[in-house]
């Protein structure tokens, strides 16, 4: 089946111009002015649109175990309603088990995924140390997986302490895989919460409160002179704060790899819904990190301009109201989690470039191409280029929608975003190839997704002394600039 999408503005990472596509089966194979169609080719009318590539969300739980209960989108739900919004790849957590094997869970994983509607791709958690671990990392990198994600945080269940984080961030380096960090220090955490709850505070506020961004700012901090000590790059999930921010941007002024994620939610969402006199409008914006003071916002925007911070993702990891309800006496047993999914391209477009503060290039950066470089997926995804997937969306600057759950395609009954105004939504989405989403209505029907392997980059161990060299060569290891 050959497809020809006419008249549209095409936006990459690099560039925004006049362009046509022209699709091959699931491949661009063309990509210029005023191409002439194939015969027999379905010709669509992309004029007074951007034609972008699809989106890339490296950060979701799709069905994952998590505080005694079961994140509610699994990966059907969880990547239609991706699709509907414009992202065709999702990064997953792979969380293993307690005592179970990264290789064993790998395949768990790949059972659960098998449901997906839109395509996916894996990290794997990295929550104990012994002396296989090592071994099932290779495993896992010879899987297509190359990044591996540590908890600093949920101490007692998924945490994991320097010992693990140092021994896994040495393998990382030898094996050419990327460690990614939950930076909250776990232990403070579970100090504040216990101090709280003995003073009676049990609401959501407790949870904000047992949060403060130095737990965030200490951990990141932490992560990336130990990743340095280990000679490997370091990606640092769900950045929310001016600190941690600030933290990264100083080890990239350094020349040290290493990459942040600011939420959508993070950028628009504050600490003041704690408050809701609403229990439950509280409870569902429990997240962590929390919600921030506003003055964190500014930080986090302008990192993503300033291009310090690479990547926005939603963590989408959706609890019911029943769920939530678990914490009704006690904050810290509020699973964990909002949703985003459909709503991260939608939310950034209409807050970032509606208002001038990001460029169409830089929203194509952040939403998808940064991620696919970062993450070793490049240019088969995040890319309109030929070669790469026909993963594409037909983003109509005009339209406008209000942000509603009694719309959305997630299971859950509430969306944190709701009565926002959008300015800005995808109007047709392809995946492959094939229109998967239209209207922000998904298309396709669950298995239509694939696992997109990721190879290893080069290995990046880098002897300490040999980096600090001033006469030794710098290592070109990798990546993204
Ligand atoms: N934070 C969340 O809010 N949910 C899932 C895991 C996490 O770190
Ligand atoms: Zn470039
Ligand atoms: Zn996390
Ligand atoms: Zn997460």
């Amino acid at each position: 089946m050959t497809l020809l999408i006419k008249g549209g503005i095409v936006v990459t990472a690099d560039l925004e111009h006049r362009a046509d596509v022209l699709v091959d089966g699931e491949t661009i194979v063309a990509v210029g002015l005023d191409l002439d169609p194939p015969a027999g080719a379905e010709i669509v009318d992309a004029s007074g649109n951007y034609v972008m590539p699809g989106g890339i969300d490296p950060h979701t739980h799709m069905e994952l175990l998590f505080m005694g209960t079961v994140s509610a989108d699994d990966f059907e739900w969880g990547t239609k309603a991706a699709l509907a919004g414009g992202t065709t790849t999702i990064v997953d957590f792979c969380i293993p088990d307690p005592g179970q094997r990264m290789p064993d869970a790998f395949r768990a994983w790949e059972e659960k995924a098998k449901k997906a509607a839109g395509d996916y791709s894996f990290h794997l958690a990295v929550t104990g140390w012994d002396e296989g671990t090592s071994a099932d990392m290779a495993e896992i990198v010879s899987k297509g997986v190359n990044s591996f994600k540590h908890f600093m945080a949920y101490k007692g269940a998924l945490m994991v302490d320097d010992d693990v984080l140092f021994s896994s961030f040495r393998t990382c380096a030898e094996l050419g895989a990327t460690p990614l960090v939950h930076a909250e220090n776990g232990d403070v955490v579970a100090g504040l919460q216990a101090s709280l709850l003995a003073a009676g505070i049990t609401g959501p506020e407790g949870h904000a409160l047992s949060r403060p961004p130095m737990v965030e700012a200490e951990a990141a901090t932490r992560a990336i002179m130990i990743a340095e000590m280990a000679g490997c790059p370091l990606y640092v999930v769900h950045t929310s704060t001016r600190e941690a921010h600030e933290a990264i941007a100083r080890a990239r002024a350094r020349g040290l790899r290493v990459y942040g994620e600011p939420l959508i939610q993070h950028l628009l969402l504050d600490e003041e819904r704690y408050r809701d006199p609403d229990w439950l409008k509280a409870a569902q914006c429990v997240m962590s990190p929390p919600f921030r003071a506003k003055s964190h916002q500014d930080s986090l925007w302008a990192g993503l301009s300033a291009g310090s911070l690479q990547v926005v993702a939603t963590d989408h990891c959706s609890f019911t109201n029943e769920q939530k309800r678990m914490g009704m006496s006690d904050f810290t047993r509020i699973p964990n989690g909002t949703g985003g999914l459909q709503d991260r391209m939608r939310m950034l477009w209409t807050a970032g470039v509606a208002t001038g503060r990001l460029t169409p290039s830089e929203f194509v950066a952040v939403t998808s191409t940064n991620a696919a470089k970062i993450l070793n997926m490049y240019p088969r995804k995040g890319a309109i280029a030929p070669g790469a997937d026909a993963d594409l969306v037909i983003w109509d600057p005009a339209a406008t929608a209000t942000v509603s759950a009694a719309d959305q395609v997630s299971r859950i009954e509430y969306n944190v975003f709701e009565g926002f105004e959008c300015r800005g939504l995808p109007a047709k989405v392809y995946l492959r190839g094939g229109l998967a989403a239209e209207g922000g209505q998904p298309l396709v029907q669950r298995g239509t997704g694939r696992f997109v392997a990721r190879k290893p980059f080069a290995a990046t161990q880098v002897a300490l002394k040999t980096r600090r060299s001033a006469t030794a060569p710098k290592p070109i290891l990798r990546g993204v600039h």
